[in-house]
């Protein structure tokens, strides 16, 4: 045994050389009072102890034992873990090893999440398309209106009898996707649905979270008002002759790294999709419900997304399997495009998830074959092309408030599902090494990988709101602790969020506008062994696959998808703590 650590350690010594790894990671924003608190030391020098030192350095007040070192999967590094749970004093400290150099500062308080979660929902706003951002609400980062999308072409092909290729509409508004200019239906639909679904929630939290936005003031909490923006430009999607949806609104190649207002390039909408439709009429259903509570603020709004969502819903019927596929559009239309994809050729999760959205506003029974046409068994993580799971969260919610339910839903066998879904995360233990839920398998690590954590965690916070187990809410916890910093690159990955997070986010505004610091509150994709981008990666193991450069989009590139489990996640904690007990009482 001796024999195998020493083994390990000198693995290790080699590799903190070779790789200049950072030696202790931990979540950089900060750990509740009452809640689990983790430090991974990776390739720690021969010490057997850690302590808790005030951030100032003066005291010493907490001493624990370092765990026996584990080699990681996903890279050569060799860790042990620092486990100081049992530490509830509030304050700014930083973990010390001897040997190492000492970690990022970090606090132990109640909301500690809070700054993170506005920074979080404020991140949309700085996405805002076709409006100044001013400096009022955006600081240093107050920039023109770029790309008003008020005189949009139709593209050769979405072409129809009555809006032939070529004829001018209006789709203003709505957010950037990424880094990016381009504005994409599809991601458009787990974004909101996501966020949708944190509103459904967590109401009262999200009543009381101000981001000063120029809506701030009015009688909605920020978060619809920020989901409105884009709502607005999504309807503008839909095609009023017969429901189909355009699939996105778009350069026909992406602008180059300026500012948005520089390039006043066409804009196109391209042919109408079946993934897209669907989604669509999820989001318009699923916000019908949510905005019916608000009939004086926004009167209308609520019965025109419902009927929006009816006659998309039509269009999907009657055209259930029309894939986007750009390379075989490109090969009979012109201009070609060649923006982002996102492709999908299975719709069975798009259209269980409409109809559980679509039932769950309406109650009525059409919608129940298409909830039931579902292979539940088959359900995997939320990602942009997988949205089934975003279905099973409003049966759940819908279930645990009574209201209104069927006989004919399998709701036992959607709770299993999750339960199983969750409970899987649980008993495999993710990575061991990091002790996070995220790296499970090395498919964990794709383009876009922390939302993978975050989109982990948002199952598990389902489970936990389905059983009370807090088991499921402190492993949610450890793939946020991941993406704040406790992995294998030290990077907490929210821009702005610590003193090692990205600088060089692939986004178009914050390395075109001239200011040292990015615009705040955005997640960087994250490791991403495909390194799709060409740019030389230090590292290329799944975990350590990470690059902060400007060029990397495979690995930092900021994207809606990516920061909307973000806002659901660390609002959720802020929103549960206190019943979960990872706070003071
Ligand atoms: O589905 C396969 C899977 O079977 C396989 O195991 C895995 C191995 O890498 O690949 C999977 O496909 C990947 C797919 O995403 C689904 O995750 C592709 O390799 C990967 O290239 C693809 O990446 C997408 C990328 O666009 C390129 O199309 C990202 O998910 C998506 O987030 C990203 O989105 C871009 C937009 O196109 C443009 N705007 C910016 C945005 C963020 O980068
Ligand atoms: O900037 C683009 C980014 O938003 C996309 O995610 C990525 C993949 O589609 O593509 C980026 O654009 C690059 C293009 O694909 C190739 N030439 C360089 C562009 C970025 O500098």
């Amino acid at each position: 045994m001796k024999y195998k650590i020493l083994i390990l350690l000198l693995t290790a010594a080699i590799y903190y050389c070779h790789a200049g790894t950072p030696g202790i990671v931990l979540n950089q924003c900060g750990f509740y009072p009452y809640g689990p608190k983790i430090a991974v030391i990776i390739n720690s020098p021969a010490s057997d102890s850690f302590y808790i030192v005030s951030a100032d350095k003066k005291d010493t007040v907490f001493k624990g034992e370092l765990r026996p070192p584990v080699q990681s999967s996903y890279s050569p590094a060799v860790t042990r873990i620092a486990d100081f749970s049992s530490f509830t004093q509030t304050g700014k400290y930083i973990v010390y090893v001897k040997g190492l150099p000492s970690s990022a500062i970090f606090s132990v308080n109640d909301n500690v999440f809070e700054a993170l979660t506005a920074a979080a929902l404020k991140g949309f706003y700085y996405q805002r398309s076709a409006m100044p951002l001013e400096e009022k609400y955006a600081g240093q980062w107050k920039r023109p209106a770029g790309h008003p999308d008020t005189r949009v072409l139709i593209h050769p092909s979405a072409a129809t009898v009555t809006r032939p290729a070529g004829t001018v509409i209006s789709c203003p508004g709505g957010w950037y996707d990424a880094g990016d200019y381009n504005k994409y239906i599809v991601n458009s639909g787990i974004t909101m649905g996501t966020l949708l679904s944190a509103y459904e929630d967590f109401p009262d939290y999200f009543a009381g979270l101000q981001t000063n936005i120029p809506e701030s003031n009015n009688q909605l909490p920020d978060l619809l008002d920020e989901i409105l923006y884009n709502l607005r430009w999504m309807l503008t999607m839909q095609d009023p002759d017969d429901g189909g949806v355009y699939h996105k609104c778009t350069n026909a190649a992406f602008d180059g790294q300026v500012m948005p207002g520089v390039t006043k390039l066409p804009r196109y909408v391209v042919q109408k999709s079946t993934a897209a439709t669907l989604d669509f009429v999820a989001v318009m259903a699923q916000s019908a419900r949510i905005f019916r509570q608000f009939p004086s603020v926004l009167p209308g709004l609520s019965d025109s997304c419902l009927d929006a969502a009816v006659y998309a819903w039509k269009w999907a019927t009657l055209h259930p399997g029309i894939a986007y596929d750009q390379s075989a559009i490109n090969a009979s239309f012109s201009p070609p495009v060649t923006t982002g994809a996102y492709g999908d050729h299975f719709f069975t999760d798009e259209r269980f998830w409409a109809a559980a959205e679509l039932f769950t506003t309406t109650g009525k029974d059409e919608y129940l074959p298409a909830i039931n046409a579902y292979p539940i068994h088959q359900l995997q993580l939320a990602s942009w092309s997988n949205v089934g799971m975003l279905g099973c969260y409003t049966l759940m919610r819908q279930y645990r408030s009574a209201e209104p339910t069927s006989q004919n839903i399998p709701y036992d066998l959607i709770r299993d599902q999750l339960f199983s879904f969750a409970g899987g995360l649980v008993t495999n233990g993710g990575n061991r090494a990091f002790q996070t839920m995220m790296g499970q398998s090395s498919k964990d690590y794709i383009w876009g990988s922390n939302a993978v954590a975050l989109n982990q965690s948002i199952a598990l916070i389902n489970a936990y709101m389905m059983s009370d187990t807090t088991t499921y809410l402190k492993a949610a916890l450890s793939n946020l602790d991941y993406v704040l910093g406790r992995n294998a690159t030290g990077y907490c990955f929210v821009t702005g969020a610590s003193s090692k997070s990205p600088l060089h986010i692939h986004h178009r505004p914050s390395r075109a506008d001239g200011i040292a610091a990015p615009v705040p509150g955005l997640l960087a994709g994250g490791p991403n062994p495909g390194m799709q981008d060409k740019v030389p990666y230090p590292f290329a193991d799944p975990e350590t696959a990470f690059i902060d450069d400007g060029k990397a989009y495979a690995c930092n590139e900021i994207a809606i998808n990516w920061n909307a489990p973000l806002v659901y996640v660390s609002a959720a904690f802020e929103a549960l703590q206190r019943k979960a007990a990872l706070s003071r009482e």
